[in-house]
């Protein structure tokens, strides 16, 4: 290592100044800049490793969660990169999502619990699309965990397509996992609460409280989850929590963490000598509950009409889910959070938040008890516990408060520690052998490796998300980034090659994939494409067909938009009308965009090239309103506009 600076600046040198861009923009040379910047070898090795030269590509994409944004953050690897933030549960006017176009209809309408519109997610844990246990690049979904949703994103143009809300629990956690060949997406709850969201008094907890694992069918080709063919399966009402689906010998199970099998639930308005606070009546227990659910199992047993009705939903009750070891549930130390299954399949690995060891356990040894039926108890809902020693792989210990377990292609396992804020390197073929461990900054959650829950991780970079990023930074103000750190893992020793602070809130869980897999497409094509049919709209409208039918007070606008021009670029109608705009563009050149706004009326639309928009809202104010194209697309963008009249009523 020591001898690639000289060799870079050796390099430098030879060249002519001239001949370079970096001398280009001044004249020090390597060892000045450093000098003056006070870099180390280190520095310049790790800016060598991400420095991304103009109009080079990043090798992965990121999909990390954007927490209370409710959006997923796009990130270049290893440049870290923002690429784009894909809207999701919450309205983003650039791309014209919850700004009057077709878009509204997922985020407003799909989107709504029980009829209340939510405009905002915490997205928690974006999953992509798997075949055969890898990520084929074509999906990603991800939970809000503040209201029991899912959504589906669609790679091939980035877009939010559908959002189904959960009637069975109110808030989820464990989600959205995929089962190998995304046959299912899985939600999980997260606290207890009566299901169905019926109201019942606290000191009913241990009796009517309950969790639940939802299992939405994924339907590939439509690129929806069918709603007809989901069930959920009923759980005791412990803190369900992070979750993976098995793979291989491990198929047709899911492995959900929970905590609070202590079922706690807060003073509930009494002394906290008698009932104690949540976060320590939850802590009380030395191991809690890893449950174990067999979906096919479940699946079959829904389909034989074993389930009960939730709003509609298809529940498959608790005494079903134990008596025909769909479920069944193993110790965990101590309130855990992450849950992961191996590439292999063939163990799963735990994180005990308040314990020092990820703990191991063996798929082949489960499956042996289940098959056998040999439990060491039942839990207080005749839930079958399996037998903790008998089912071990083994312990690592890891240090204070492990969270997330992720992998790379050589056998190791690389788990986050908050409390310690290391990552921690160990072989998980070897539990029990040397670690290795590296700081983070600060306080690390999840941590996402590149193809890293595939059955073939690939190694080469691994990102720790931190929760604190204290001194990392310039201060603005009290509400400080978070920061996420790429760490090399190629060499023999872990370490940190770039820090990037992600200014929103609040990351949780990313998944890394190997660029070239997801395959966009560049813009919509045939002309008239709706993105939501991924067919021609038979509203879309050609160049010379644009045209204003009136009928009664509903006006239909049929225009198109190409540069620089909207047509039509005059529309008269009277206050009370109901306007609905078919908008084509006519452009099939990459990155020609154009935007649609209408002054005064909250609307914002993007016309990605190809795109078929359709815009429907009241005149209800009268007067003369401006609509323009709001994304600048050619010289004569500031032109391309047209005028909306509104006519009072009685002129
Ligand atoms: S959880 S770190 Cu959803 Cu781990 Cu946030
Ligand atoms: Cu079209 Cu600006």
């Amino acid at each position: 290592m020591r001898a690639l600076i000289p060799m870079l600046l050796a390099a430098c040198q030879t060249n002519p100044p001239e001949q370079t861009d970096a001398s280009s923009g001044g004249t020090a040379d390597l060892a000045t800049i450093m000098q003056e910047r006070g870099l180390t070898e280190q520095d310049v090795l790790a800016a060598a490793k991400t420095y991304m030269p103009s109009g080079k590509h990043d090798e992965y994409l990121i999909f990390a969660s954007g927490g209370h944004g409710g959006n997923i953050v796009v990130i270049g690897v290893p440049s870290m990169r923002i690429l784009k933030y894909i809207a999701v549960f919450g309205p983003e006017p650039w791309q014209g999502y919850g700004y009057g176009g077709l878009g509204d209809k997922v985020l407003y309408e799909e989107g709504a619990q029980a009829g209340k519109e939510i405009t905002w997610g915490d997205v928690h844990h974006p999953n992509l699309s798997e075949t055969n246990g890898d990520y084929d690049g074509q999906f990603l979904f991800v939970n809000d965990k503040a209201n029991g949703r899912v959504a589906v994103v669609d790679l091939a143009d980035y877009t939010t397509k559908q959002i189904v809300t959960n009637p069975v629990v109110m808030s989820d956690h464990g989600g959205a996992f995929v089962t190998m060949n995304t046959d299912y997406v899985v939600e999980t709850s997260q606290y207890a609460a009566p299901l169905g969201g019926e109201y019942l008094p606290l000191d009913q907890y241990n009796e009517k409280y309950r969790g639940a694992a939802t299992f939405w069918k994924f339907d590939r080709a439509a690129g929806r989850i069918d709603k007809s063919q989901s069930f959920a399966v009923e759980l005791p009402p412990y803190a369900q929590d992070l979750a993976d689906a098995g793979k291989f010998d491990s198929d047709g199970y899911v492995f959900i963490g929970s905590w609070n099998t202590e079922r706690a639930y807060g003073t509930a308005g009494e002394d906290p000598k008698k009932r104690p606070f949540m976060e320590s009546g939850a802590s009380q227990n030395d191991t809690d509950y890893l449950h174990i659910i067999n979906w096919k199992k479940a699946a079959e047993l829904v389909k034989a009409g074993k389930a009960k009705q939730v709003h509609g939903f298809p529940v498959l009750p608790l005494e079903i889910a134990a008596a025909e070891k769909v479920l069944t549930l193993l110790p965990e130390p101590k309130s855990p959070h992450g849950s992961d299954v191996t590439p292999d399949g063939k163990a799963i690995v735990v994180g005990g938040k308040l314990d020092t060891h990820a703990t191991v356990f063996e798929w082949s040894k489960i499956q042996h008890e289940i098959d056998e039926g040999d439990y060491a108890s039942k839990d207080p809902y005749g839930v079958p516990v399996l037998d903790f020693q008998k089912s071990l792989r083994g312990q690592q210990e890891i240090g204070l408060g492990p969270l997330h377990t992720v992998f790379d292609d050589k056998g190791h396992a690389y788990t986050s520690v908050f409390l310690d804020s290391t990552v921690v390197k160990w072989d998980y073929n070897n539990v029990g052998g040397p670690t290795e461990a590296l700081p983070v900054q600060y306080n690390i959650g999840h941590i996402t490796a590149a193809e890293g829950d595939t059955a073939s991780p690939d190694g080469k970079y691994v990102v720790a998300m931190n929760k604190m990023s204290q001194d990392r930074f310039q201060n603005v103000g009290p509400l400080l980034p978070q920061n996420f750190q790429l760490i090399d893992i190629s060499g023999p020793k872990m370490q940190i090659i770039a820090d990037m602070p992600i200014g929103l809130g609040e990351p949780h869980y990313a998944q890394m994939i190997k660029a070239d897999k997801v395959k966009s497409i560049p813009f919509y094509t045939p002309i008239g494409t709706n993105p939501y049919t991924n067919a021609v709209d038979p509203n879309a409208t050609m160049a010379g067909k644009e045209r204003i039918e009136r009928n009664g007070n509903q006006v239909n606008v049929y225009m198109t938009a190409i540069r620089s021009h909207l047509t039509p670029d005059y529309i008269q109608v009277n206050e009370g009308d109901t306007v609905t705009l078919h908008i084509t563009s006519l452009e099939q050149a990459l990155d020609q965009t154009h935007g649609f706004a209408i002054d005064m009326y909250n609307i914002n639309a993007s016309l990605e090239p190809g795109r078929y928009e359709e815009i429907t809202f009241k005149a209800d104010r009268a007067g003369v309103f401006p609509y323009y194209c709001t994304e600048f697309c050619s010289a004569l963008h500031l032109e391309m506009m047209g005028y909306l009249l509104v006519k009072p009523r009685g002129v």
